[in-house]
């Protein structure tokens, strides 16, 4: 009797080790970058104020991109969400920055933009040897350009954070299903993109 009731205890306590071990691991992702992600964070701050990152020469792409979540053999698959509206820094180039993203993402709330996002975006190029990544994360594609905004012609990989904006889907993932375009102007629904080869 006695036994039978620790042995009950015991399952409980090695249940309850379980779960917590289940939950540090979904935690753990992203965990061994933990510094160097706020740092990020830190150093992207300022572009909250959209005028500091035009300065800065990231410039608008108008469109606030967003996606059903369709799912089409050979394309990207993009979970329905949002991204927002991309503001581009062409003059950053190269090997991608992980304090350096070329791209930054807003979303349109009321009459403001609000700073939500960064991207890193990098194109395939001849001299491209291996998938780039960063945080641990391996860039998604390579795949066409983001038709209308970006042309076909532009093979890329690409890799999102969402940096300050929670994602139930994940830190990294392309889209944000809390991220909403309706009621902007220039709202865009996007096809997926087709996938290309690449290394
Ligand atoms: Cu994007």
């Amino acid at each position: 009797m006695r036994f039978a009731k620790f042995a009950r205890c015991a399952l409980v306590a090695m249940l309850g080790l379980v779960l917590i071990g289940m939950t540090l691991g979904a935690a753990s992702a992203e965990e061994p970058y933990k510094a160097q992600i706020d740092a990020l964070r830190k150093g992207m701050e300022k572009y909250k104020d959209y005028k500091v990152a035009v300065r800065d020469l990231y410039l608008s792409t108008v469109g606030c991109v967003h996606y059903a979540g369709e799912k089409i053999a050979g394309y990207m698959e993009y979970p329905k969400g949002a991204m927002g509206v991309h503001f581009v820094n062409l003059t950053i180039r190269g090997a991608p920055d992980p304090m350096k993203p070329n791209v930054l993402i807003y979303e349109p709330v009321g009459k403001k933009l609000e700073l939500v996002a960064v991207e890193w975006l990098v194109p395939l190029t001849a001299e491209t040897k291996e998938r780039p990544s960063l945080f641990g994360q391996p860039f998604m594609g390579p795949m066409e350009g983001h038709e209308p905004l970006i042309p076909k012609e532009y093979v890329h990989y690409d890799l999102h954070a969402w940096l300050f904006k929670s994602n139930p889907l994940g830190v990294f993932a392309p889209t944000n299903p809390k991220v909403k375009c309706e009621g902007y102007d220039f709202s865009l629904l996007e096809k997926p993109t087709k996938m290309m080869h690449g290394p």
